[in-house]
């Protein structure tokens, strides 16, 4: 393709053609840049992102391919208190989502995207979330003025033509508007149409505010659209272990955000475990339905990793650190003038002349990279990347893991007693705050099923959808629920995580796979400590089970703590998970 072509507009598609000329009336751009998806396309924009700036290029032999991206010090994770759910009810969206009415918000956003793309591109971004031909595929198309996030949207997601493909004549595709204005906080907002399958983006440029796929559509609208069509869009990663005999057993888990979805699926597991292998299929969001056999399917629809960076290092995840090797988009790191990049946890002293993610000369006991600094990496670089992640079915799901980050009460690890038992176990989950999202770090908050921030419609009738879902399921996945986080009272985790979590996968998959007993306790099926095999780990067995211990009194500052949840939601909390905390309390 010459250079004179790129940026055409490449479809007849009557709906497209007619929002894209709305949307461009609204925002009068100098130009709209119609995106194919092809290699030629991808060179063009790059060098135009680093001609403006936008992107610098990293030392191209050690990293090759890889940029690096420095956001607005305000605009460096996503912004719950500015993110809206706009249904015709404000009970539609329920009490866990900050609400508008449409109407209004369409107003106030029109009002601010009116002439907001003056002087700049408007890039018209068709994509594809999920294998193509797949019945749970779905379509967007994301108008942008960033060159960052088409860039970053070509690495997460199927762009270009091919998305024209999957719909045809259909006019069920995602609307996305994305303005980045002034990257003002004052003029942040993430508001979501279900209705209307529309999501309007302004004033952001950081990844799960912008890269509309993502947590907007794959999550928020995806959840809404999954309730009506009696399927499921959660906040899961999904791996696949692969044991001995060659036997693969899927497993999808739900883990809050940076509470290690993306170290779990992509684990290594220990020299002990050497004939076991784990795949990834996901790191994120799964897109469950029921299948074959009454079995429960998922896909990954997306084609990327949006990672955490700090932390990350050759021991804890080198799928990761391969994963970042190339092609890669690297988000308030630090760097040297020589183009190479340092994080905290990176492993290895960092170089001389080290800049910081703010773009100052980095001051020893300063933070380095932002502590929600991030990476943007295609997925095919993953060398444990599961052959299915293209398979338009899915794989079948056996077991769904929830977990959040706790430094007590939670033990390693226990099984629900059945289903209605695991919707309870993940309803009620709750996990210490991170980085990902603008709050006071540290503040255990429930965060029913790791979807707190990602549920597009009443989170009551959201566990009511969870509880149905079984009804279409002959063979059920087992729930179970982890903590990796636990720790003593001096602040030493109690379980060495990472690789080593591959114990406590194989007591699960050997649960699935009705390999191993387990000891019925109040809160579940709990491992006989012996079970775990702790074998070539310097570690105590005290530690263990202390890490699996169950303190009755703070099991009831936990049933008390609900409360907050229950009252919140108790007009459209299902009358199962009541009785489910009953249970629980007489169980204590
Ligand atoms: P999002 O991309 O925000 O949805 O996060 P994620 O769930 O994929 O989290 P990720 O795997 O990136 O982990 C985030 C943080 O948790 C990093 O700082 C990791 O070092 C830490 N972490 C991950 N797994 C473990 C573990 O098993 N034990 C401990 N102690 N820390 C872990
Ligand atoms: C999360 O915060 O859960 C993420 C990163 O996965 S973001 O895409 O920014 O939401
Ligand atoms: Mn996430």
């Amino acid at each position: 393709m010459s250079e004179a072509t790129l940026g055409t507009k490449n479809t007849a598609h009557p709906a497209i053609s007619a929002w894209v000329e709305k949307m461009a009336k609204l925002c009068k751009p100098d130009r709209v840049f119609w995106c194919a998806g092809s290699e030629a396309e991808k060179q063009f924009l790059t060098d135009l992102a680093v001609h403006q700036g936008t992107l610098r290029p990293l030392d191209q032999k050690k990293w090759p391919g890889c940029y690096y991206h420095r956001s607005s010090p305000n605009d460096v994770a996503r912004v719950e208190q500015f993110t809206f759910i706009c249904t015709p009810l404000k009970e539609e969206a329920g009490p866990t989502n900050n609400w508008a009415p449409p109407a209004q918000m369409y107003d106030r956003l029109y009002c601010l995207a009116d002439s907001a793309m003056r002087g700049r591109t408007m890039y018209v971004v068709p994509y594809l979330m999920g294998p193509p031909g797949s019945e749970l595929s779905k379509v967007g198309v994301e108008l942008t003025d960033s060159v960052y996030v088409v860039l970053s949207m070509g690495v997460m997601a199927r762009t270009g033509v091919l998305a024209y493909e999957q719909l045809g004549e259909s006019d069920d595709f995602n609307r996305g508007l994305h303005c980045m204005l002034d990257v003002n906080p004052e003029r942040r907002f993430i508001a979501h149409f279900p209705q209307d399958n529309t999501i309007i983006s302004v004033g952001s440029n950081y990844g799960g505010n912008v890269l509309l796929g993502k947590k907007c559509l794959a999550l928020r609208i995806g959840s809404y659209l999954g309730h009506r069509e009696a399927w499921m869009a959660e906040h899961m990663l999904i791996l696949g272990v692969e044991d001995p005999k060659g036997e693969k057993t899927y497993v999808a888990a739900a883990f809050p955000s940076a509470c290690g979805k993306t170290n779990f699926a992509m684990m290594i597991p220990p020299e002990r475990f050497r004939d076991w292998k784990v795949w990834t299929v996901g790191d994120d969001i799964a897109w469950m339905k029921p299948g074959p056999n009454g079995r429960l399917y998922a896909i990954n629809p997306e084609t990327g990793y949006f990672g955490v960076v700090p932390g990350t290092n050759f021991k804890s995840n080198p799928n990761a650190m391969r994963s970042m090797q190339r092609n890669t988009f690297f988000t308030n790191v630090a760097i040297t003038a020589e183009g190479d990049i340092w994080w905290e946890g990176k492993d290895e002293e960092p170089p001389p002349g080290l800049i910081d993610w703010q773009g100052r000369p980095w001051v020893k006991g300063e933070k380095a990279a932002h502590p929600n600094s991030r990476f943007c990496a295609p997925m095919i670089n993953n060398p444990a990347l599961d052959p299915a992640v293209d398979e338009p079915l899915g794989v079948p799901i056996s077991a769904i893991i929830f977990g959040g980050r706790r430094a007590t009460t939670m033990p390693l690890v226990f099984q629900a007693f059945n289903w209605i038992h695991g919707v309870y176990v993940g309803a009620m989950m709750g996990s210490e705050m991170t980085a990902a999202a603008f709050g006071t770090v540290g503040q255990v908050r429930r965060d029913p099923m790791a979807m707190l921030p990602f549920c597009g419609y009443n989170m009551g009738s959201y566990f009511s959808h969870w509880l149905k879902m079984r009804k279409n399921l002959q063979r059920p996945p087992k729930i179970f629920h982890v903590n990796w986080f636990r720790k003593t009272a001096e602040g030493e985790y109690l379980w060495p995580g990472f690789g080593e979590n591959m114990r406590v996968l194989k007591w699960m998959v050997d649960r699935c796979r009705g390999r191993v007993g387990a000891d019925e306790t109040p809160l579940g099926w709990m491992p006989d400590p012996s079970d775990i095999d702790l074998e070539g780990m310097n570690y105590d067995r005290s530690k263990l089970e202390e890490a699996l211990r169950i303190d009755i009194e703070d099991w009831k500052k936990e049933v008390m703590s609900q409360d907050e949840l229950f009252i919140k939601l108790h007009n459209d909390l299902p009358v199962e998970l009541h009785f489910q905390r009953e249970l629980l309390i007489s169980r204590l």
